[in-house]
């Protein structure tokens, strides 16, 4: 694999944000994008538990140990919100997270505490969500169904990021019907999955007060180096036909996924990884012919 450091910038006007960064789908650190939030100093892990830490919380588990097909996880454990928080501010290692959590839905004066910022209009203000992670866990290669834009700003500790464009999807194993890979990049084998050692892309720590603007489509994988949590705002894909794909997936392909996964089980499991791997392996096949 190839991976270049990702680009950081301090302060830039939105036209050259989108001429530089948007229209040609290339992520960007904005070093200055919660510069104005209040969140940037004030959510320390001992706020939130003051705030917040009597709520209960779904934690979720290693997403290898799932079946490496099925995107969908189910919750691993309950805890109390104030001893996961604990757990993080101390890098505790483990696979716990917690993903799309609004929890702004059961604190709502935390919506106070940030704006969204005007470097992109489009903003989906009902969908503020919260990624939070121990030390050592991770999130699988995947690209945003919705092919949302992400702004992702960090907080409590480091978080690696590693990503490509989706001109690199050839060499990513991607899932038929889903949005992920079925490669484990934290532990890449490949052996299994030779073509990875193709792909370029980018890869980043992200540091508490730092944003990563992922543009629609790319593929991301995160390591919680530390334990760590993070505010994702998005905004809609500007284009008409980028709305209609996002749509599409979440209500088609998604639904369709679903279905044959319930009545075809492990038959259609079997299935969408044979394909993963059949389709990648035909295109390195296919690129050592022509070499
Ligand atoms: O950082 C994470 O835990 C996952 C974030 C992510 O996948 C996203 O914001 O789309
Ligand atoms: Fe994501």
């Amino acid at each position: 694999m190839q991976l270049q450091e990702v680009d950081t910038v301090q302060d830039i006007s939105p036209e050259e944000f989108y001429e530089k960064y948007v229209s040609t789908r290339t992520p960007v650190k904005l070093l200055n994008y919660t510069k104005s939030w209040a969140a940037r100093d004030k959510w320390t892990y001992s706020f939130l538990r003051e705030i917040a830490g009597h709520h209960k919380v779904k934690l979720h588990g290693a997403w290898q140990d799932n079946e490496p097909t099925k995107i969908e996880m189910p919750p691993k454990k309950e805890t109390s919100f104030s001893e996961y928080l604990d757990m993080l501010e101390h890098n505790v290692e483990s696979d716990l997270r917690i993903f799309l959590f609004n929890l702004f839905k059961l604190e709502p004066s935390l919506l106070d505490d940030f704006n969204y910022p005007p470097i992109m209009d489009g903003y989906l203000e009902e969908f503020p969500y919260m990624f939070f992670g121990c030390a050592g866990s991770d999130v699988r290669l995947h690209y945003d169904i919705d092919l949302s834009n992400v702004f992702i700003s960090q907080f409590g500790g480091k978080k690696r990021v590693t990503l490509f464009d989706q001109s690199q999807t050839k060499y990513l194993y991607k899932l038929p019907f889903t949005t992920h890979s079925a490669a484990d990049l934290g532990a890449a084998d490949y052996d299994k999955y030779p073509a990875l050692k193709l792909a370029s892309g980018w890869q980043t720590d992200l540091l508490p007060g730092e944003t990563l603007f992922m543009p629609s489509g790319i593929w991301h994988y995160m390591q919680y180096v530390e334990g760590s949590f993070s505010l994702s705002l998005r905004t809609l894909n500007p284009s008409p036909m980028g709305k209609l794909q996002g749509a599409y997936n979440v209500f088609v392909i998604r639904k369709l996924d679903e279905y044959f996964n319930k009545f075809y089980k492990n038959t259609w499991s079997d299935y969408k990884l044979r394909k993963a791997i059949e389709r990648t392996n035909e295109i390195l096949d296919s690129q050592s012919v022509e070499h």
